[in-house]
């Protein structure tokens, strides 16, 4: 099926209302906080979806690369496991096949392995003065990719140069006016990209009705996103 819409970001959220990856209702999140909506990466849970979804995440690559964000050099695509593995996968594919942009992937193990080839990394394996492109689904406070990053520092001085969402919720981090996406830039140095956020996909489901004519979602719901 076709999806519609002018940006990547419309394109986007239609996909993620199809494959019921976007959820409205209320939600407690890994940080306690509550949420009118939810955005389940588990969705992607066949290949049509998870291949559209690794051509979301290189679409939004190449366009950053393009911009003069991230650089044409990337050697690796990282996903932190256990989500992020066929992110990194789907998302390496695509910049292959469709993108002419041969690039590896990397995850690291949950547990080390301690025969066999033992590490803690699959995939291309990390090397002093890589480039490194991680890709994660959904950043709230940012909690996952603080944990990754030491881990990927610790097997080699790799120079990470960007991080790439799915979705950024744009919350801000607890007392603070600073957006967590704000504050990991700030804190690692590298720029952080979505290929939409929340802002956008209201914005894009508030356009949009069921079959019978009622909106996707109620003004209700959307001022409390036009609240973050
Ligand atoms: P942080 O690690 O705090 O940034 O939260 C992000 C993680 O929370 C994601 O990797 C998910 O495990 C989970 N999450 C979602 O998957 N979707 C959401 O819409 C919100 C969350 C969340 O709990 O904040």
């Amino acid at each position: 099926k076709a999806l519609h819409g002018e940006t990547i970001s419309q394109r986007f959220t239609s996909f993620l209302l199809e494959v019921g990856a976007l959820r409205f209702g209320d939600f407690t999140l890994k940080s306690g906080r509550k949420s009118p909506y939810f955005i389940n990466a588990g969705a992607f849970d066949d290949g049509r979806k998870i291949a559209l979804l690794g051509e979301f995440y290189a679409q939004t690559i190449t366009q950053a690369i393009h911009n003069g964000d991230l650089p044409v050099d990337i050697a690796t695509v990282f996903g932190p496991a256990y989500k992020g593995i066929p992110l990194a996968v789907s998302t390496a594919i695509a910049l292959a096949s469709a993108h002419d942009m041969p690039v590896g992937y990397t995850f690291d193990r949950k547990e080390a392995k301690d025969h066999g080839d033992g590490g803690i990394m699959v995939g291309t394996q990390l090397q002093d003065g890589m480039k490194v492109l991680l890709v994660d689904d959904v950043m709230t406070a940012g909690t996952a990719i603080h944990e990754v990053i030491p881990k990927l520092k610790s097997q080699a001085d790799v120079e990470i140069v960007g991080l790439v969402l799915s979705v950024d919720r744009m919350e801000h981090i607890a007392n603070s006016h600073m957006s967590a996406v704000k504050a990991v830039e700030q804190e690692f140095g590298f720029p952080v990209f979505s290929i939409a956020n929340v802002q956008e996909i209201f914005d894009t489901a508030a356009q949009m009705t069921e079959p019978d004519g009622t909106p996707i979602i109620s003004e209700q719901l959307q001022e409390q996103a036009h609240n973050y």
